[in-house]
């Protein structure tokens, strides 16, 4: 087993000047093949028997629509630990400092979206994603952070899956999520859409990854088909980030520090 996780790691590629090239300039790029495809059923094997079949085990509450998030910390597990170690030195390339900053861990989770028409009463995970920025809710004190999102199946448009305002990671922070009522991030901002181009919502094979930087305006929509959408996603930031004193929504701030960098126990550098 040791030596198959071994030789399966050494499969995991490094990115592309152009993938490079196009992160800077869209605030986000896709990585097609970035998990090679024995990798990628493993981690599908993991999160079926972790969340159930149909990934519908401890559905989030109703106000939560995105999807079923499942939380794992995969730092000392010898699957993750090789992809999450993938993503730091990916996202070092990609944040492209000249200052020597690395990469600091945050947060690896399963993200499983429901099939809408499964919708269960009372329950979330099955709704859209709808428009907003990351950034609000890092509870860091400058930009650069990112996700990678993982298909960890082939997966069309009507899965739900991702859609970016293309190069809208320069016109600023835009609000928290959770702060548009029944609106969006676009129809609070609808001027970035004369400047931004919508992606459109994309398609994915098994083991492409894509990733935004938390500045990016993104969305997913709902999951449309009869089957769950399996994703795994792993969060980075800068590791000279320092923590803002703020409510953070992908992780516990207790134990931070104002002013100071994410703890290293909890937030190792990666890369
Ligand atoms: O997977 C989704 O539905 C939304 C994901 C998202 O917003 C993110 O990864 O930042
Ligand atoms: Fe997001």
């Amino acid at each position: 087993m040791e030596a198959q996780l071994a030789a399966v790691d050494g499969a995991l590629r490094p990115v592309t000047p152009g993938e490079i090239a196009h992160y800077q300039k869209f605030g986000w790029v896709k990585l097609e093949k970035f998990i090679p495809i024995n990798m990628v059923n493993a981690l599908l094997a993991m999160a079926k028997d972790k969340m159930g079949e149909r990934g519908d085990r401890n559905l989030p509450p109703e106000a939560f629509s995105y999807f079923n998030p499942l939380t794992l910390r995969g730092l000392n597990d010898p699957l993750l630990r090789p992809i999450i170690d993938h993503c730091g030195r990916s996202a070092r390339a990609l944040m492209a400092r000249r200052a020597p900053a690395g990469i600091r861990y945050f947060t690896d989770f399963f993200a499983v979206k429901q099939p809408t028409k499964q919708k269960r009463e009372g329950s979330g995970g099955a709704g859209d994603s709808d428009w907003h920025q990351d950034f609000a809710s890092a509870g860091s004190d400058r930009s650069g952070g990112m996700v990678f999102w993982a298909a960890l199946t082939g997966m069309e448009p009507e899965k739900g899956t991702m859609a970016f305002l293309n190069g809208s990671h320069r016109y600023g922070v835009m609000g928290h999520h959770a702060t548009y009522g029944k609106g969006n991030l676009i129809t609070q901002y609808p001027e970035l859409l004369d400047e931004c181009a919508n992606t459109g919502n994309l398609a994915y094979a098994a083991g492409d990854v894509t990733v935004h930087s938390n500045m990016t305006v993104h969305s997913a929509g709902p999951n449309l088909t009869d089957d769950p959408r399996w994703t795994y996603i792993v969060i980075v930031n800068p590791a000279d980030a320092c923590y803002t004193g703020g409510a953070a929504d992908a992780f516990e701030p207790g134990g931070l520090v104002l002013h100071k960098e994410f703890e290293d126990g909890r937030f190792p550098v990666i890369a």
